[in-house]
């Protein structure tokens, strides 16, 4: 990990110095323009915040570092006999911005099995919560428990030299990535599972050591776990999770501070609780319809029920994707050489064909198209995980490798606090009257 660390602060200097040079020469050279209505739309497509590790696009989806989802399945390095990615290799790839040798992958997993002890209280600290609490609540209180081992927090209160924050901070984003796993699936066990002891086995790598500490020793599960930690690692900064943990972190909260704050993002129902509001969904709708292989035309009438009741239909829309995600297409891939006569993910295919003509003839849904939420889930119970309140758990597991790799490039750039200029109704109203009268508007 040491010559890993090494190799991420000899390309941190290289580009903070690039930095520098684009700012000296374009310092105040306007980016777009910001209108009105943007400012009471969620900051809709303002450009503001630099990410290093991944950018979106509308149409083609999330470029990690440049390489698509599929190129990722080509090139990044894969598990012995394995078909799917390794997301340890995908972590490098953010961190360091080339592709991994087997080797380096090779050193990441073994230095996560490495860090992965949990001290007591963590767990002690969970078991404090009613068992009802929803496993995000139970996730999110475990990490804070973990705060006490941040090394970043304790060398700030030691005096630490700003120049010198990246390097806690880099230990602390891999000890952190290396525990949740842990973490997450005692929150399973406690929750689902009578309590259950974990099993593992640290020559495993980190999704397949996950999957086993699920309890789950399935080998086309341990497949569909490093497809699912590589899959949903980042989605550029701008998300709810990515973003809320990148806002808390520049403030110099620690790493398991900032993660702690993105995962709480990530439990809301328009962002990453949408995965089990998806399953939640349709299991609804096969219990009304009174049938495990709904009809198209079944399905096309529950959706516009759902619509006229004033809800969402979970796993569709984005607020920056206007095409078919992805990571979808990735999730029906996998379910397409696994489990084609699965019924219930041709239901998940069966909603795919019928609702985005439903959204797009409401006429004000900007994408229609599935997000990566909308065929997760029926991959899971496929597999026997039919506890769809866990999903976003998972989710966040590996929310956690693009989120940390980010947290590192913005201390190692020495980022500044975020603080953006928020302004009422009454200033909007002065300054649009103002430019009246001067006939500026
Ligand atoms: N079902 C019903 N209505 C929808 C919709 C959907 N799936 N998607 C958008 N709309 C509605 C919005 O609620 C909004 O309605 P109002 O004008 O009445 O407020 C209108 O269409 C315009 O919205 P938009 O501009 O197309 O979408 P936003 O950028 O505002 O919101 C959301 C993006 C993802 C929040 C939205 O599409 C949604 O609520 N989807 C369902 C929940 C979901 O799947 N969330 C997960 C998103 C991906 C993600 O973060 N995964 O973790």
């Amino acid at each position: 990990m040491i010559d890993i660390k090494n190799k991420f602060r000899a390309k941190a200097d290289k580009e903070a110095a690039e930095i520098k040079m684009l700012l000296r020469e374009n310092a105040n050279t306007p980016v777009e323009e910001v209108v009105v209505s943007q400012l009471y739309q969620g900051m809709r497509g303002i450009t503001s915040i630099v990410s290093e590790v991944s950018l979106l696009d509308p149409m083609d989806g999330i470029k990690f570092r440049g390489y698509s989802i599929p190129e990722l399945q080509e090139k990044l390095p894969k598990a012995e006999g394995g078909t799917e990615p390794l997301p340890e290799g995908l972590f490098y790839l953010m961190l360091i911005g080339e592709l991994p040798t087997q080797e380096d992958v090779k050193a990441i997993s073994k230095s996560l099995a490495e860090r992965s002890d949990i001290p007591a209280h963590v767990f002690k600290t969970i078991d404090a919560l009613p068992i009802s609490a929803h496993p995000m609540t139970q996730f999110v209180t475990g990490i804070m428990a973990l705060q006490t081992e941040s090394l970043f927090a304790k060398a700030y209160s030691e005096g630490i030299n700003k120049k010198d924050y990246w390097d806690p901070i880099f230990e602390d984003a891999i000890n952190l990535i290396a525990r949740l796993p842990y973490i997450a699936a005692y929150v399973y066990n406690r929750k689902y599972k009578n309590g259950a002891s974990l099993k593992s086995d640290k020559s495993l790598d980190w999704a397949a050591n996950f999957a086993l500490l699920l309890g789950y020793t399935e080998i086309d599960f341990l497949k569909l776990m490093r497809l699912y930690m590589t899959i949903h690692a980042d989605h550029e900064g701008g998300n709810v999770s990515a973003h809320a943990t990148h806002l808390v972190g520049s403030a110099l909260s620690d790493p398991y501070l900032s993660f702690a704050a993105g995962m709480n993002g990530l439990a809301g129902p328009l962002h990453g609780l949408a995965n089990q509001e998806v399953i939640k969904w349709i299991f609804e709708m096969l219990k009304t319809l009174g049938t495990d292989a709904p009809s198209k035309e079944q399905i096309a009438q529950y959706a516009k029920d759902t619509l006229a009741a004033g809800k969402v239909i979970p796993g569709y829309g984005h607020g920056v994707l206007r095409n078919t995600d992805p990571r979808f297409l990735a999730q029906k891939e996998f379910a397409e050489s696994n489990m084609p006569d699965d019924k219930l993910v041709q239901t998940v295919w069966n909603i795919f064909e019928v609702v985005p003509e439903i959204l797009a003839a409401t006429g004000k849904v900007k994408n229609p198209w599935p997000n990566v939420d909308a065929h997760s889930g029926a991959l899971l119970v496929h597999f026997g995980m039919k506890e769809y309140e866990f999903y976003t758990v998972l989710f966040g597991v590996s929310r956690s490798l693009g989120v940390m790799a980010n947290m590192c490039w913005s201390r190692a750039l020495g980022f500044a606090l975020e603080r953006p200029k928020s302004i009422t109704t009454n200033a909007i109203k002065a300054w649009l009257n103002e430019g009246a009268k001067k006939g500026e508007l």
